[in-house]
């Protein structure tokens, strides 16, 4: 663990201006987030495009950070997981599109585990970009401390907040390790062949589970721990459950800066180019060892 003297806002010293202005905006706002814990309780009676029932904190999250975003000059849109449409803001000098999952594993609120906000940054008039060509990716998580994870392309670094926002550093370019854990998220009767196989593997090689319910926790766990997480094609979800935009890329693309990789099984999901907003892809995350484990068992069971 590097010493913890060093603030989020002096680590971010080289980074461009207008992307660190732009990563502390979104560092501000883990503070009353993780504060609305307490108030923002129970159901919307709403669901979101893909269907799912919102909870009140979703809600509020959303349209908290949507806000806020809306009151910073350098960005000109977002696309959030809880907005049926790219939100475009009125910023002529606006430089970067963000991707946005405001409360990931939300259905865990009521009972208190580690949930968390999942952020894409590209430098471009759209968030309809390849997870690569991200300029960087962020997250918030709201565990026991609440953290910040980001990357900007140059190494994976990690912060806690000690108190009403003031991050400072608590683990300088992470490496993902290889490890026996693995998140298999979805139900055996549906899983694919070359799936089972995969599942099947890791069981013989000794892989324990741990599943939370939490994409941004588990991939979190696998980041520090290694092993992989996977919430795969299925027979009833031909491309998964978890989306392209908001979970795959900014997570995929944090692992990957670490050392590991995000694959759908077939190909890199960083290469996929996203055709709208709400697109779901089947997702392997982790450590090498595991993401080419699957590609072999995708070739071998078709
Ligand atoms: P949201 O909470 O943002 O909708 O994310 C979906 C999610 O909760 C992931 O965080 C998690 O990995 C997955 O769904 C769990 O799905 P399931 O309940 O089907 O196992």
């Amino acid at each position: 663990m590097a010493e913890n003297t060093i603030t989020l806002e002096e680590h971010l010293k080289d980074v461009e201006h207008d992307l660190r202005e732009t990563i502390l905006v979104f560092a501000s706002l883990a503070a009353p987030i993780k504060k609305a814990f307490q108030t923002e309780r129970g159901t919307a009676g709403t669901k979101n495009v893909f269907g799912e029932e919102q909870l009140a904190l979703d809600k509020w999250a959303d349209k908290f950070i949507i806000e806020s975003l809306s009151k910073c000059e350098l960005i000109k849109s977002v696309a959030s997981e809880e907005q049926p449409d790219v939100v475009e803001f009125e910023h002529p000098r606006g430089r970067f599109s963000c991707t946005l999952d405001p409360m990931d594993g939300s259905s865990l609120i009521d009972v208190n585990l580690t949930i968390g906000t999942i952020i894409g940054i590209f430098e471009s008039p759209t968030p309809l970009r390849k997870g690569k060509e991200l300029a960087a990716s962020m997250y918030i998580l709201y565990g026991p401390m609440t953290t910040l994870v980001y990357t900007v392309g140059k190494g994976v670094h990690e912060f806690v907040d000690t108190g009403n926002g003031h991050f400072i550093l608590f683990n300088e370019d992470l490496r993902i390790p290889t490890g026996k854990i693995m998140g298999p998220g979805g139900l055996k009767r549906d899983f694919l062949p070359y799936h089972e196989k995969f599942i099947t593997k890791l069981e013989e090689k000794g892989f324990k589970i741990r599943f939370s319910g939490s994409f941004v926790a588990d991939v979190h766990l696998i980041l520090h721990k290694g092993g992989v997480f996977t919430y795969p094609a299925l027979k009833t979800r031909p491309n998964g459950k978890l989306r392209l935009l908001f979970e795959a890329n900014p997570m995929g693309f944090m692992v990957s800066q670490a050392g590991g990789e995000i694959s759908n099984g077939f190909q890199n999901i960083l290469d996929i180019q996203p055709e709208g907003v709400d697109q779901r892809v089947a997702i392997y995350v982790g450590d090498k060892e595991s993401i080419d484990l699957i590609r072999q068992c995708s070739k071998e069971t078709q």
